[in-house]
């Protein structure tokens, strides 16, 4: 471990799926990114589908690396399959990869029943890889900051052949071909319509097509809070899936049931909630950093409450591997009017290196805040117990300032 590792600098290495740090790339792979819509024509005049045709075609033959996430959600496990799936029609093999856990039982669900080819790379197996092989890596559903693996691979000279994702702006990326589209709900709705494009034609005779037609439903069902906030496009794109997908197939992956631990953490952020101006909040204390997707299903739950529009559950989570803690928060909202992103930055701001403690998309944001010099030393269970009670106190303290100023939760036990 470095110094810089060990001043506590973990922030863009345990976070979700679904939610954005809002770390920044590192300032010299920097370039401005042009943000375009299917619909409307970029600079050049060409459709995304052009651009990704065009840059597919140049590197015939080549081999990529996708990189996912560390907590890789259905989005994007199902785009991350499609494109590997199209890139195949221009002879590019590709490796879908990601650093750090599959959690959440619908997502190991999917992925076993759809054979979906996925591999974990830890920092430890990529240092092991020969990278030269690759002539370019992918970020899909992410733009590098969430995931471990991006400076490993970056600083091995493989430069980025595209970046798709529908997240909020990150940063700027030097990519070959970005297709960045925050106003959509789901990457599998950017994917679905690569398809619909003909990039790649679905056949409902392959088996291996009506899979990844099904992880993408299942992926565009996920971000849209099963279609219920989906928009036209997402729509347009369902229905384009409906004619491929296996129902029966999606009915058991979303019929996986809830693991003990994350019934556990459903109960103690039920225990521990507390409600102001329509916001639930509850601190979690301690899980294992396999356990880690629990908290944003304890989020999913705590805002389905009766006046409750926005839910925030956070936990210590430990990474016994690499002997670290964060602070790990989600966010869940149903209030149109509240940007996940931008209450996530201004309530949690900014490390000493200026970067953003977390950030979000529509109806879901999520933090990591490192515990650093802090860490470890639980089995002093007073420790554990004041550590937990000053993080808690500071993350409350942070939340309702902007909650309801008037209250100050130091005061409130
Ligand atoms: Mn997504």
């Amino acid at each position: 471990m470095n110094l810089d590792e060990a001043s506590g600098n973990h922030q863009s290495q345990l976070n979700t799926s679904d939610e954005v740090s809002g770390q920044n790339p590192p300032a010299k792979r920097l370039r401005k990114i042009e943000v375009v819509t299917e619909e409307k024509p970029d600079r050049a005049g060409e459709r995304p589908v052009d651009r990704l045709r065009q840059m597919l075609d140049k590197h015939r033959g080549d081999r990529q690396l996708i990189l996912l996430q560390d907590f890789p959600d259905p989005d994007a496990l199902s785009s991350a399959w499609t494109y590997k799936l199209i890139a195949q029609q221009y002879d590019i093999h590709s490796d879908i990869i990601y650093a750090g856990a599959l959690s959440h039982q619908e997502n190991i669900a999917l992925v076993k029943l759809t054979a979906l080819p996925l591999q974990r790379w830890t920092i430890d197996v990529a240092k092991t890889k020969d990278l030269s092989a690759y002539g370019g890596c992918v970020f899909i559903d992410n733009q590098g900051t969430t995931c471990q693996l991006t400076n490993l691979v970056l600083s091995a000279g493989i430069p980025i052949a595209a970046v798709i994702d529908h997240h909020s702006l990150q940063g700027e990326i030097d990519a070959e071909f970005a297709d960045l589209r925050p106003q959509i709900r789901a990457t599998a709705t950017i994917l679905t319509e690569y398809l619909q494009a003909g990039m790649l034609v679905l056949d409902g005779s392959i088996s291996q097509h009506v899979k990844c037609a099904t992880a993408l439903m299942h992926g565009l069902r996920s971000d849209t809070n099963a279609l219920r906030q989906a928009e036209e496009e997402d729509f347009l794109a369902a229905a384009y899936l409906s004619r491929f997908y296996d129902s029966q197939l999606l009915n058991a992956v979303l019929q996986s049931s809830r693991s003990k631990w994350v019934m556990d953490a459903i109960e103690r952020s039920l225990k521990h909630r507390i409600v102001r101006n329509n916001f639930s909040i509850a601190g979690i204390g301690y899980l294992r950093y396999d356990d880690r997707d629990s908290i944003p299903q304890a989020a999913d739950f705590l805002v389905t409450e009766e006046n409750v529009h926005t839910a925030v559950v956070y936990g210590i989570v430990h990474d016994r591997d690499e002997e670290i803690e964060v602070v790990i928060g989600s966010l869940r909202t149903t209030k149109l009017t509240l940007d996940p992103d931008e209450f996530i930055k201004e309530a949690f701001g900014q490390d000493a290196q200026g970067r953003f403690f977390g950030g979000g998309r529509s109806q879901a944001g999520g933090f990591e805040i490192p515990v650093g010099f802090l860490s470890g030393g639980n089995e002093n269970s007073d420790y554990a117990r004041l550590k937990w009670e000053v993080f808690d106190a500071q993350i409350k303290q942070k939340l309702l300032s902007l909650i309801s100023p008037n209250d100050n939760p130091a005061y409130d036990r």
